[in-house]
Formats: structure tokens, C-alpha cells, sequence
């Protein structure tokens, strides 16, 4: 990649991500409350491997080493999540705040810092405690969810402000609110399969979420803006999901607005009351009525503006087709069909052992321009990654890694692309992830590390990919020196 070296600031982050229930264990140690995957990776039938997170790659005992893997990798940044049940257990603005959870969190963030990495801070990884669940159905209830979220992000200031200087409020509203309360696959689990959950409304309550969940951010950010940011000098923002679309067809006018759609819906839903207009987008009020929540003036007001980035979490594309019925009640993506193959027959990519995911670096620089052109604001790449087929045990091929060198290698060229040639502003590139973890519903199935983990062994043995130094000789060319 000589012809893009030294195109990144000498400012610019790069570093991997990591979110705690995907990595910590620990679910009982040092007085940690029960978060909502502490009970329903329990249950029966609902994670594909019948595992569970009390344990996963226990970073909470091994932070020390994978401080030291992230030094190895030339990562100069790093983004955790905090466990809220860690800080107050009961998750409430009544309920104690636990010293040892800060104690935790304060040891990692001193351990990055002495070893020159700036930590990325995300407060809400979908790990809500299950006492707010329990107490008040969490999301579903605004004033309530809203006062608990803000009192636990001010504790985190209060104790971790004066060393963290990159804070995300919310983790991917869309991922989340269609996974928990559409599809009901993640926790809390509630959707209307009355075989799947005794409660829930597929049709409202993810709406109802992604909504509240912004009003939340919102307060939050306000509250740092107005009692920390003058003397912390942070920076505060939301990270949002989005994947780039094709039209199917791109000769049929039909696909090409049903693709700008699905990036309406999936996409400008969330950003355009955050960073353009502070409502949602007319036509995707149009196809939900009033399914969609209303923001009074006030929290429109509240909402617009309170990013000081944008958080950008991209993974793959689709191909997209128009559908000629009508967009039943649950939808949320624009009444579009996903394809695998465009009309030609052409693949999105090479696949990943992930359903969902192919490599599709031709996208990526697309989906930057569409966000940058739409929005203007910088943005920090806070998660990117795949999975590669095959990846059960760690022997020499599993380790050369070439499945996820080729991932990488061809986005990062996108991504030098989308900087150098087309002017857009990107100031970070966080690597999902550091270490194989328990991707959700899926268990230990889905390995997104740029890490071997051995999950079976008690020291949960890391060993690393090619790819982490691959991916580490690249940014050293691309990160200008001064
Ligand atoms: C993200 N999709 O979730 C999450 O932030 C991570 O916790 C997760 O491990 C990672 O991506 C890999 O899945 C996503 O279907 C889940 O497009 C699904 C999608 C995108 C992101």
C-alpha cells in the first residue's frame, strides 16, 4: 500500500475493541450484579452451543495480558465496555455503587495508559443489569431507564473522567432493539413468537427502545457536557450499526431507491436525529406510523447535536431488491429483500463461517462517503472485523490466518481510499476484536479475535493470528510519523 503511506494523521487511533460480556467471566466475582446475559445465557435453547457467560476468555483475571497482546500488536487504542451490574450491581440511581467494580475498571484504564494506549469507553455494551429488568422492564420504560442510565454514566465520569477521554454512550440501538425485542435471540429476549417469550410486541417494542435509548444517550451526553467536559476535555458520541446496500439491479430504479432505503431505515434512522435534523427520517415515519415514538421539542432539542463523532461499526453489504407487498408491521429495514447475489449472479464476497458476513471492502468505501456526504462529522471506525471458516483449533493454519489478512488488507485499503482520494474525515480504526469471544447467540461458534483463544484450557491460553501483525505493519505505513 505505498501509495497511501502517511495518509492517517499522526493522531489517528488504532487499536482493537472488546465488549465486557463477551470477554470478562467473572459474572459473581468482586460483588458484580447480574446482568441480563448472566441469566438468559442460562436458559434452554437459546445460545447455539449450550455455553453461557460465566467465564468466556476471563479478560477480568488476564487484563494484564492482553494490555501486553495489544502492546505487541501496535495498538494505540483500545475500547472496552463497562459492565453497568460491576458498578452499581442493582443497576439503579438508589442502589449502592460498588468499589470494587471501579477498582477494576480504574486498574485497566491505569495498565493502557502506562503501556501508551488511550481507552475508548463504551458504557452500554447490552448488558443491562437484570434488577432494572426485574424492576421496571429496563428500556421500556423512559423515565425511569433514562434517570438509572444517566446516574450510572455520571458515577463513571466521576470515577474514570479524569483518565478517559473517549466516552460512547450506547452500543449499535439497532442491532440491539431487533435482536432483543424483535427477534427476541438476544437478551431480554422478548418478541410476539409466543414460543420464544411469554411477553413481548415484536412490532412496537423495538421501536419503543431505539427510541428511549436515544433520549438516554442524550441526557447523558448532556450531563458530561455540562458538569465534566469544561475540565475533563473528552469527547462524547453514539456508535451505530450499518452495513453498506447494493441495489440488486442497479438498471431498475426500483433497487436502486429500495437500497437507499434499507440505508434510511437501518441507518439515517438513527443518525439523522442525532446528527441532521432531530427527528426521524420522513419516510421512515411514513411506512410505521404510529408504531414510531414521537420526540417532544425538547428532546428533539436534546438529541441533535449530542454526538461529538460518528461512531461507525460496519461489517459487510448486501445486495438489495425492491418487494412489491406492502411492509408488514415488524419491519424495519424499508420493505426491501436481502440477497445474496446481485442479478448477475455475482457474490457479495468470499463468506465468513458468519451467515451474515462476506468480505466486502468495495462497500466500505461507499458506505463512508454515504455517511460522510450525509452527516459532515468525523468519524471513529469503532468496529470492523470477520470471522474466517475453519476455525476450531489453533494449529499453524488456523493461526496464518490468510481468510482475515485478506478482510483487512483490502478495508484498510478502502478505508485509505475513502481518506486520501475522497476527502473523508475517519479518525480511528478499532479492530472487532481483540480476542476470540462469545459472539452472543452463537456461543463460542464465531470466532472474531485476531486471537486464538483456547476456551477449554483454565488460563485461556491466547495465541495470536498472523493477521494482528499484518494489521499492525499496515497502520505503522499509514499513521504518519509527525
Ligand atoms: C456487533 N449484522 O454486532 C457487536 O457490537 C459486537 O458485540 C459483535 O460481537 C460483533 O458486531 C460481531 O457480530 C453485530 O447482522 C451483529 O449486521 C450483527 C450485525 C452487525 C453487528
Amino acid at each position: 500500500m505505498k501509495e497511501f503511506e502517511n495518509c492517517l494523521d499522526k493522531d489517528f487511533h488504532f487499536g482493537y475493541a472488546t465488549a465486557a460480556v463477551q470477554i470478562e467471566g467473572a459474572w459473581n466475582v468482586d460483588d458484580k450484579g447480574l446482568s441480563i446475559w448472566d441469566k438468559f445465557s442460562h436458559l434452554p435453547n437459546k445460545i447455539k452451543d449450550n455455553t453461557n457467560v460465566d467465564e468466556t476468555a476471563e479478560a477480568y483475571k488476564f487484563y494484564k495480558e492482553d494490555v501486553q497482546l495489544l502492546k505487541s500488536y501496535g495498538a494505540n487504542a483500545y475500547r472496552f465496555s463497562i459492565a453497568w451490574s460491576r458498578i452499581i450491581p442493582l443497576g439503579g440511581r438508589n442502589d449502592p455503587v460498588n468499589a470494587k467494580g471501579i477498582e477494576f475498571y480504574s486498574n485497566l484504564i491505569d495498565e493502557l495508559l502506562a503501556n501508551g494506549i488511550t481507552p475508548f469507553v463504551t458504557l452500554f455494551h447490552w448488558d443491562t443489569p437484570q434488577a432494572l429488568e426485574d424492576r421496571y422492564n429496563s428500556f421500556l420504560n423512559k423515565e425511569e431507564f433514562v434517570a438509572d442510565f444517566c446516574n450510572y454514566a455520571k458515577v463513571c465520569y466521576e470515577a474514570f473522567g479524569d483518565r478517559v477521554k473517549h466516552w460512547i454512550t450506547f452500543n449499535e440501538p439497532e442491532v440491539y432493539s431487533a435482536c432483543a425485542y424483535l427477534a427476541g435471540i438476544f437478551a431480554p429476549g422478548r418478541c410476539s413468537d409466543r414460543s420464544k417469550s411469554s411477553e413481548g410486541n415484536s412490532s412496537t417494542e423495538p421501536l419503543i427502545v431505539s427510541h428511549n435509548m436515544l433520549i438516554a444517550h442524550a441526557n447523558a451526553v448532556k450531563i458530561y457536557r455540562t458538569e465534566f467536559q469544561p475540565t475533563q476535555n473528552g469527547t462524547i458520541g453514539i456508535t451505530l450499526s450499518g452495513n453498506w446496500a447494493e441495489p440488486w439491479n442497479p438498471n431498475d430504479p426500483r433497487d436502486v431507491s429500495a437500497a437507499e432505503r434499507m440505508l434510511v431505515f437501518d441507518i439515517a434512522r438513527y443518525a439523522d436525529p442525532v446528527f441532521k435534523s432531530g427527528d426521524y427520517p420522513p419516510e421512515v415515519r411514513h411506512q410505521m406510523g404510529d408504531r414510531l415514538p414521537t420526540f417532544t421539542p425538547e428532546e428533539s432539542a436534546l438529541v441533535l447535536g449530542s454526538s461529538d463523532f460518528y461512531g461507525m461499526n460496519t461489517y459487510t453489504a448486501f445486495y438489495i431488491k425492491h418487494k412489491d407487498t406492502p411492509a408488514d408491521d415488524t419491519d424495519t429495514k424499508g420493505n426491501v429483500v436481502f440477497e445474496e447475489t446481485n442479478w448477475e449472479g455475482k457474490p457479495r464476497g468470499p463468506k465468513s463461517a458468519t451467515d451474515w458476513l462476506c468480505t466486502t471492502p468495495w462497500a466500505f468505501r461507499k458506505l463512508l462517503n454515504w455517511i460522510y456526504a450525509r452527516y459532515k462529522y468525523p468519524i471513529y471506525l469503532t468496529e470492523q472485523g470477520t470471522t474466517a471458516p475453519g476455525e476450531t483449533a489453533p494449529t499453524e493454519d488456523v493461526l496464518n490466518d490468510t481468510f482475515r489478512i485478506h478482510y483487512y488488507t483490502t478495508y484498510v485499503e478502502s478505508l485509505a481510499r475513502a481518506v486520501k482520494e475522497d476527502g473523508v474525515v475517519v479518525k480511528s480504526y478499532l479492530a472487532w476484536s481483540l480476542l476470540d469471544n462469545w459472539e452472543w447467540a452463537n456461543g463460542f461458534t464465531d470466532r472474531f479475535g485476531v486471537t486464538f483463544v483456547d476456551f477449554s484450557s483454565p488460563e485461556k491460553t491466547r495465541y495470536p493470528k498472523k493477521s494482528a501483525y499484518v494489521l499492525k505493519e499496515l497502520f505503522q505505513n499509514l499513521i504518519k510519523n509527525e
